[in-house]
C-alpha cells in the first residue's frame, strides 16, 4: 500500500486510461512491485505502516480520511472516488482514521501464513478478492457509502 496507492494509481491511469482493474492479478502484481522499493520480494508489516506516513499532512501520527483522499486528489483527481473506497478497505474499525491497529489488521488480512511478511502471492490473493468491488468506479458510485465523483 505504501507508495502503493500513489504508484498503483499511476498504474490504473497509465495502463488502462479509465479505471480498469482487470486482469486483477497483473494489476496487483504491479502494485506489489511498486511498493517493494528494495525489491526483496516481501513487504513487511512495518514497511506497510510506514508507507502511509506520507499522508499524515498535519503530523499527528494518524492518517485521516480527509488527509488520505486529498493527497490522492492532488496527485490523481480521477481517482478521488477510488481513494475513498481504498480508505474504507484500510480503516478496519471505521473511525475514519488510520492508526497502527488498522495497519496491523490490514497486514494480517494479507499475511495469510502469519510470518509478518506479505509475499507477492499473498498480496495478489488479497487484492484479487478486493478489486471486483471497485470495478465499476465512476459508474455505480451511488452504491457506496463514501466519496463523490469530484474532489473537494
Ligand atoms: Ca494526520
Ligand atoms: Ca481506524
Ligand atoms: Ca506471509
Amino acid at each position: 500500500m505504501i507508495s502503493l496507492i500513489i504508484l498503483s494509481v499511476a498504474i490504473f491511469e497509465g495502463t488502462y486510461g479509465a479505471l480498469q482493474l482487470q486482469p486483477y492479478n497483473e494489476t496487483a502484481l504491479g502494485m506489489f512491485i511498486a511498493n517493494d522499493p528494495n525489491a526483496d520480494g516481501v513487504i513487511t508489516c512495518v514497511e506497510l505502516e510506514a508507507s502511509f506516513d506520507k499522508y499524515d499532512m498535519n503530523g499527528d501520527g494518524t492518517e485521516s480520511r480527509h488527509e488520505y483522499t486529498e493527497y490522492i486528489c492532488a496527485v490523481s483527481p480521477s481517482l478521488y472516488q477510488l481513494s475513498h473506497w481504498l480508505f474504507d478497505e484500510y480503516d478496519f474499525d471505521g473511525d475514519h482514521h488510520l492508526v497502527k491497529t488498522d495497519y496491523d489488521q490490514l497486514c494480517a488480512a494479507m499475511d495469510t501464513n502469519g510470518d509478518s511478511n506479505v509475499t507477492p502471492d499473498e498480496f495478489i490473493d488479497y487484492w484479487v478478492k478486493v478489486f471486483p468491488k471497485y470495478e465499476s468506479v465512476g459508474q455505480h458510485g451511488q452504491h457506496f457509502a463514501h466519496g463523490n465523483s469530484a474532489c473537494h
